[in-house]
């Protein structure tokens, strides 16, 4: 029995609902991505955080960018974790160990040993157009925040590409499932059979399992084998990327981060242009822009036309489908016929207008795919944060209505005020943490 979905919002309450979780979650030094899930710093969770708190004061927001970017590598990576002095969290930095085994990694503070999807240019350039329609401190907050950021971020993007790609192909490779941030996406099920947990694993307990009631809705054991795995791999190869790319047992060409590669690589050498920044660093950042928007519309799939991730260890193609398959629609690149059959299909009844769904929102998983399970993290909710992102790639490319409607069909999901990291499509149920930060972030930039 289908229960009756009716969940009616008001912008301005969801709006001070927003403001208020990022106020409280908010430790002084950073805005953890959630208060007891992941009471730490999240590379690509900041990136969105900031664009929320730029509603809230551009300083703010750019003091979180900053955070963030003073825990770079010195070879130019960007953690995904950076840790706060609370702890809390499993694996945290003695299990990466990354102070101890890179000369790379920070001292302090410590990080994880992975990265995230590169949306960081992204969320410069949404803060500084935020800043732009505000007083003149605004302005000129927004403005500083570009200069002091542009040359982190385009080391950021110079070590993906020549550490990711190290072969020029334009598909960005990542070594772990959780540097898709898509952490258990089916996508990574055929790669993860080859990380085979060895009988020296040491020993861990999972703190996740105690905060999440229902175990469903998180990754399995075998696989947080997997991922700790992993982590031993690296720690064995000192986090060398070269050495790590070389030896580690997971290494797919990851065809959505390679988009928001490609979109953010345009970004920022539009920021690049206007702030005066060098030239020849621009024309880089052109060239990897319209290399991987290449590569991501070459990877589409001939009949479903849905775009592709590569295995790099087997040599094969990952046919899956996800929601990752409409990562064309992210970077562009495909001519006007195919971009729009790809915008039907993300909007029509296989997905987001999916007619089991109380809110026409695009799951991770289609409900008609055989991999869809309704509640469990990436292989099928629906996420506010991901839906932003599709909607904010819309309005850039032009797709001006399907923006709208992701917005206001996502407000109606997220309409209860738990601003939960992940929803149940078919129920509306709120899955995961309450008061994820990113999830507030991208309402209170919706609502304002
Ligand atoms: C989730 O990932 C972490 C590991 O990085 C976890 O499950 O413990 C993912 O949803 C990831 O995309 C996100 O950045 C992170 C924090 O919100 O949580």
């Amino acid at each position: 029995v289908r229960r009756a979905f009716r969940r009616t919002y008001d912008v301005t309450d969801l709006a001070m609902g927003a403001a208020d979780v990022l106020r409280s979650n908010d430790i002084g030094t950073m805005v953890t991505a959630a208060p007891a899930l992941y009471p730490h710093m999240w590379s690509w969770d900041a990136a969105f955080i900031s664009i929320g708190l730029a509603h809230l004061g551009v300083d703010r927001a750019g003091q979180e960018i900053r955070t963030l970017l003073a825990a770079q590598w010195a070879d130019g990576m960007i953690p995904h974790i950076v840790y706060g002095d609370r702890g809390g969290y499993f694996p945290g930095p003695g299990r990466w160990g990354t102070a101890e085994l890179s000369a790379s990694a920070p001292q302090a503070p410590l990080t994880s040993g992975i990265c995230q999807p590169p949306v960081h240019a992204i969320a410069v350039g949404r803060i500084l157009e935020v800043a732009r329609r505000g007083s003149a401190e605004d302005r000129a907050a927004g403005e500083q925040l570009v200069r002091d950021s542009w040359d982190a971020l385009y080391r950021w993007h110079a070590w993906l590409s020549q550490y990711r790609d190290p072969d020029g192909t334009g598909l960005i490779a990542v070594v772990h499932g959780w540097e898709s941030g898509m952490d258990n996406s089916p996508r990574w099920d055929q790669p993860y059979t080859a990380v085979v947990p060895g009988p020296d694993l040491p020993p861990y307990v999972r703190l996740d399992r105690e905060l999440v009631r229902d175990g469903a809705e998180r990754p399995t054991d075998l696989e947080y084998d997997r991922y700790l795995w992993l982590i031993e791999e690296m720690r064995r190869a000192s986090y060398d990327p070269v050495k790590v790319y070389d030896t580690c047992s997971f290494l797919v060409a990851d065809v959505f981060v390679s988009a928001i590669f490609a979109v953010a690589s345009d970004v920022l050498a539009d920021l690049g242009e206007e702030f005066g920044q060098p030239a020849a660093h621009v024309a880089e950042l052109r060239t990897w822009a319209a290399r991987s928007r290449a590569a991501v519309a070459a990877s589409c799939h001939p009949e479903t036309g849905l775009a592709r991730d590569f295995d790099r260890r087997t040599g094969q193609w990952i046919d899956v489908e996800t929601l990752a398959g409409f990562a064309p629609l992210i970077c562009g690149g495909l001519d006007a016929d195919a971009e729009r059959a790809l915008l039907a299909t993300l909007h029509g009844p296989r997905w987001a207008g999916h007619p089991e769904l109380v809110a026409k929102v695009p799951p991770t998983v289609s409900p008609d795919s055989a991999g869809f399970k309704s509640r469990e993290y990436w292989r099928g909710p629906q996420w506010p944060v991901v839906s932003w992102l599709f909607g904010w790639a819309h309005a850039r490319h032009g797709h001006t209505a399907a923006a709208a409607t992701l917005r206001t069909e996502t407000l109606k999901l997220v309409g209860d005020g738990a601003f939960s990291e992940y929803y149940e499509p078919v129920t509306g149920e709120a899955l995961g943490s309450r008061m994820q930060s990113w999830t507030a972030a991208v309402i209170l930039d919706w609502c304002t």
